[in-house]
């Protein structure tokens, strides 16, 4: 068969843009995945995942971690990149070249060659975590995209305009599936519906997602 060519088993890894410069790649990451989940258990072992505070005082329900130079925190005094670990006082895990590399290659397929990510935030959601519509807007950089892998457990994504009442589309993202946007679409809305419950095959009843950024 010519799945080496061409891509998972289920078909070829299309990239299929949702707006302007946003691109859902299918099954992208799956044949990495457990590449990907076995440095992220290296990963998980130095910085764990945690739910940290929002500003507001409230306990996000997404549990969380980075590695990279540069980490994604809140606290009680705002959201910033930082280099340490607040939970260790350790630098973040370095970004290992399996995470970097799947990330470079898929923008550079959604046509946005170079991206050179600095941090990578991990997102665990367990049944009933969702994560209410935002922006994402603490990077210095907002031409640099965003690149989302998605593992595990599918989630309802919610795709948002530029402005908190525009309308909201719904897409449902599925194992291995990695999203790419920036450009004019960089700064949209979106959040996640409450993951429903389920057993995945690799990671049981949670879902993985990897954000890399240009924070700096
Ligand atoms: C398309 N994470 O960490 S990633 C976040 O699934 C975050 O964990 C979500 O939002 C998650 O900040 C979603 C995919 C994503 C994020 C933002 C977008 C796709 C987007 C903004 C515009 C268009
Ligand atoms: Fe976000």
């Amino acid at each position: 068969m010519a799945a080496d060519l061409f891509g998972p088993a289920h078909g070829p890894a299309g990239v299929e843009p949702l707006s302007a410069g946003t691109f859902l790649l299918h099954g992208f990451a799956e044949a990495q995945a457990p590449a990907l989940l076995e440095a992220l258990g290296h990963i998980l072992a130095q910085s764990p995942l945690r739910h940290l505070i929002t500003p507001g005082g409230q306990r996000m329900s997404v549990a969380m971690s980075n590695c990279g130079p540069l980490g994604w925190v809140s606290d009680r005094s705002g959201y910033r990149y930082q280099a340490s670990d607040p939970e260790t006082g350790q630098p973040w895990p370095p970004m290992p070249d399996v995470l970097r590399d799947l990330a470079r290659s898929a923008a550079t397929l959604a046509g946005f060659p170079d991206f050179a990510p600095d941090a990578c935030l991990i997102n665990r959601y367990a049944p009933g975590t969702r994560l209410s519509l935002h922006q994402d807007r603490d990077e210095r950089d907002l031409s640099a995209p965003i690149v989302s892998v998605s593992l595990g457990l599918p989630a309802v994504f919610l795709f948002g305009g530029l402005t908190r009442s525009d309308p909201v589309r719904q897409l449902t993202l599925y194992h291995g599936d990695v999203l790419v946007w920036g450009g004019p679409d960089r700064l949209r809305f979106h959040g996640v519906k409450p993951l429903a419950e389920g057993i995945h095959s690799l990671l049981g009843a949670q879902r993985i997602n990897l954000t890399f950024r240009r924070a700096a």
